[in-house]
């Protein structure tokens, strides 16, 4: 089923086409970022899209949902096998992507004006983990913990922190931390203090697949993520809860109701009327193509490389927060540089290397224009470039940001590029 859109919309035809061109011809280290499968696609573009399917497996508002039905609940058994899950787990394959999950976690478990701790975002937090900008700032009352000047979290203070302040939920997992997440010390705390114990594993959902970072699930309460991160999937996102974990009491105005029901009902129809069910359907594809053995390999072939990239990038010169990574990314900190984040970020995709910038700890730089670089390395593992591959790419941002004519390396980034294709 292909060609068609070349036949009815040039132009749309011509700017996806040079989408795929910029795709293959670039060096892609924007680390929630990644290439999903022609399967993954072939279900985004199906029949699927036509059907609207308001309600849950069985509780359908529309008609003609028997097959949705089944693709929704094998999207759901899917999930559970891959994340090692039993029967007290409820499964939500609906909300569209990462902010409206988190959204949907909120609603059912805070009031607003409620308390919550969680990582502030100039530490590597996500806008939706109470940003002021956001709705998760402006509707509840977050409590910020960050990381020490080493870069890392410092677990007493955090304990510090909800001892005092009394949070409703804990929430840990975050865009922009290199190193691995201690679940069971959140999880202490979370419980020390009363706690929902929530865990968004957007960017690392892939690595706890593949085994090569610690699982939050003995631990979490609720677990949120995206898919088409790490885990390689179409854009889309997951609520796990589980479903022996109720509501604190009162809180539902019925007498009793499970954590997973209550996020279910906020998902839809608090938030979302029909979900995508061509979404569910890549996700599922996703799912199983995360459980084959190469996927493991896969997983464990982007920490190495980001691993590699990190050495190779220090023995340049550059300063890598917290001393290196235990996971995809890295953030490169560039004030002993004279460079700021969004001058690398330019000069960096002049050269056809694509990263985003970040802020490092204790950022004397602004959000728009911070003092670092985030460099990931799941989008270059799926196109099979390894531990040789992150040596040139460090030279060649090393090159590229101490100002050696950006058009000759953009040349040898197509040439490295040429071999790896991103298409599979
Ligand atoms: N935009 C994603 C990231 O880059 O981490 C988070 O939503």
């Amino acid at each position: 089923m292909t060609g068609y859109l070349k036949k009815t919309d040039q132009e749309v035809a011509r700017l996806i086409a040079a989408e795929a061109k910029r795709q293959q011809e670039t060096i892609n280290l924007i680390a929630s970022e990644n290439i999903a499968s022609l399967a993954v696609r072939e279900a985004l573009g199906s029949a699927l899209t036509n059907k609207y399917s308001e309600g849950y497996a069985g509780k359908r508002y529309y008609a003609g949902n028997a097959v949705i039905d089944e693709i929704e609940e094998l999207a759901k058994a899917r999930a559970r096998k891959l994340f090692g899950l039993g029967k007290n787990w409820s499964v939500n394959v609906q909300p569209l992507s990462g902010s409206p999950a988190n959204m949907a976690v909120y609603f059912a478990l805070l009031k607003p004006g409620d308390k919550f701790l969680a990582m502030s975002l100039s530490s590597g937090g996500h806008l939706t983990h109470g940003d002021p900008a956001s709705f998760s700032g402006k509707l509840f009352s977050p409590i910020h913990y960050g990381v020490g000047k080493d870069g890392r979290i410092d677990y007493e203070e955090v304990r510090r922190l909800a001892v005092r302040e009394k949070p409703k939920l804990v929430l840990a997992g975050f865009t922009a931390y290199p190193r691995t997440i201690d679940f069971k010390k959140f999880g202490e705390i979370a419980r020390e203090v009363g706690a929902y114990f929530m865990v968004d594993m957007a960017h690392i959902a892939g690595l706890v697949a593949a085994g090569v970072h610690p699982s939050p699930f003995p631990y979490a309460d609720v677990v949120t993520t995206t898919t088409h991160k790490s885990l390689r999937g179409p854009r889309g996102a997951i609520i796990f809860s589980r479903i022996d974990r109720m509501l604190k009491s009162g809180e539902s105005g019925e007498k009793e109701m499970t954590i997973a029901r209550a996020i279910n009902r906020a998902v839809f129809p608090g938030l979302q009327g029909g979900p995508h069910d061509n979404q569910t359907a890549a996700i599922a594809v996703c799912l199983k193509e995360a459980m084959k053995p190469a996927f493991k390999t896969y997983g464990k072939q982007i920490v190495e490389n980001a691993a590699a990239l990190a050495a190779a990038l220090q023995k340049h010169g550059f300063h890598i927060v917290s001393g290196g990574t235990d996971n995809h990314l890295l953030l490169v900190d560039l004030t002993d540089k004279n460079i700021s984040g969004l001058e690398a970020q330019t000069r960096l995709e002049e050269a056809g290397i694509i990263t985003s910038r970040t802020m490092i700890p204790y950022d004397p730089r602004p959000p728009f224009d911070p003092s670092g670089i985030r460099l990931g390395t799941p989008a270059v593992t799926t196109r099979g470039m390894k531990e040789k591959e992150m040596v040139q790419i460090a030279h060649l941002i090393h090159e590229a940001l101490t100002g050696k004519g950006n058009s000759a390396i953009r040349k040898r980034v197509n040439l490295l590029c040429s071999r790896f294709p991103a298409e599979n």
